[in-house]
Parts: structure tokens; sequence; C-alpha cells
């Protein structure tokens, strides 16, 4: 009888299909305008970055599945907000990219429109996933756009820096890649912010997000005091 052949261990990278509170999520519908913006219905998780930077391929990997947001080659693809609810309730949202030169006009008042608004009144959003090229430095605009998140009034989400396409690079790049990154931003990087080397074609860095994830949804504490909670002590007369 044959000796039982060793299978290769699979790649780390491999080993996670998908982030658990994302699987079965669906596409629900595109928003153009404020008066479109669904119910609040729980934890919000929202994509943004530069055009082609991988928001939808990100989500589609993340989700577990191939055709959920819609990926192109071509830059400027997505030119709404997309909103995908989750099982637990709550929605993954895919934004338009910012910075591509041949949007139309008024498809690039989205962004100071309803994209606006949207970070305005979404109190249930529990962090922003700003999806970058791991090949280029950060730009002005994710920058400023980072900053802009801060000044919107009530205090920055925190921000997972996804340094997408690291499929691209060898490992020693990807980690240079990675301090250059760190060096970069520090002065932006908040302290609840998390950097993750991340491939949506690979899945490399699906089980550092899926840590972040899940902190991001855990349902806040409830403002009421429990039942059983310990009386309060009688107060001094
Ligand atoms: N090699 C590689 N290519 C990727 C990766 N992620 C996305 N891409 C490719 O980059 C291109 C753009 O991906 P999208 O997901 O459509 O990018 P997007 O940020 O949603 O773009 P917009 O909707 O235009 O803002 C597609 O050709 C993807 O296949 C990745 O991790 N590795
Ligand atoms: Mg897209």
């Amino acid at each position: 009888m044959n000796a039982p052949t060793k299978r290769p261990s699979l790649p780390a990278e491999a080993r996670l299909e998908r982030i658990p509170q994302f699987a079965g999520a669906v596409f629900e519908k595109s928003v153009v305008d404020r008066e479109g913006l669904p119910f609040i219905t729980g934890p919000e998780i929202a994509f943004a970055g530069r055009s082609n930077a991988g928001k939808s391929s990100s989500i589609n990997k993340l989700a577990g599945q191939t055709k959920l947001a819609y990926a192109s080659k071509m830059p400027g693809r997505t030119r709404e907000l997309n909103f995908f609810p989750l099982r637990a309730g709550g929605y993954l949202v895919d934004l338009p990219g910012y910075g591509f030169a041949r949007t139309p006009r008024d498809k690039q008042r989205v962004w100071t429109g309803v994209i606006e608004q949207y970070f305005r009144e979404r109190e249930a959003l529990r962090g922003v996933v700003l999806v970058l090229d791991v090949r280029h430095a950060p730009t002005d605009l994710d920058v400023q756009f980072v900053s802009w998140l801060g000044e919107l009034g009530a205090g920055r989400p925190p921000v997972l820096w996804l340094l997408n396409k690291a499929d691209k690079l060898t490992q020693s790049e990807r980690m240079k890649a990675r301090n250059a990154f760190c060096a970069q931003t520090k002065d932006i990087v908040g302290p609840d912010d998390v950097v993750v080397l991340f491939s949506a074609h690979t899945g490399l860095g699906m089980k550092e997000c899926a840590g972040v994830f899940t902190e991001w949804l855990t349902p806040l504490p409830d403002s009421e005091p429990a039942d059983d909670a310990e009386p309060l002590p009688p107060s001094a007369p």
C-alpha cells in the first residue's frame, strides 16, 4: 500500500473564505440622493478610496462572493452609493471612488452632496475602509478625505487602511511598502485605525480584517441599565 501523500498546506492567505458577518450579503439599492438613503437598520461599514483602488473587489472578497459589487478595469465604475444589507442588520456601503477626472460633472457632485449627507447623518457608521493601491503613496485626495471625515462633527470614525493589490508585490516589497506607508501617514492615522496589507484577489489580510470587523460590528453597550445591575449606593444625606 502506498504511504499517504502529504497534502501541501494552504497558504495562510487562502484560509479564510469570507468575513463571517458578511456571509449572505446581498445588493439592495444604488443611491444618488439623500432621499434614497435607506433607513438605518444596524451597524454600517463604508468603503471609500480612489477610483480603481479596488473597493468593489474588496467587498466581493470579504463577503466571499464574486459578483456582489460591480468591479471593473475601467476607473470610475461605481458612481452611486451601493447598499449591501448584512443578515444581522446594517449595511456595507460601496462608495463612488474619488479622483477620476473623466467622471461627468453631475456624478462628481454626488461626492459633495449625498456622500456628505451620508457621513454626516449615519450615526450607525462604525468605520470606514479606505482602500488604497499598496504600490502608490497615499494621494492628497486620500489625505484630504480623512481630514474631511474628522471635520464632520461627530468625531472621526475609525479607518481600516486597506493596502490593496499586495499580490502584485513580493513579500519584501510588501514590508517596505507598509513601512513607507506608516512613515508617510503617521500624522493622519488615528489611534483606533488599523493598517492591513490586503489582496482582493488572493485574500491576503482577510484574518486581520476579520478581527477589525468583529470589533466594529459588536453591539454597543445598552445605555439602559440591565434589570440585574447592582443598585446604586444611596446618596449621602
Ligand atoms: N491584482 C489585483 N488587482 C485588483 C485587486 N483589487 C482590485 N483589482 C483590480 O483593480 C481594478 C479595479 O477594481 P474595482 O474593485 O472595480 O475598483 P473600485 O475601487 O471599486 O473602482 P471604482 O468603482 O471605479 O471607484 C479591477 O480590474 C480589479 O480586478 C487586487 O487585490 N489585486
Ligand atoms: Mg467600484
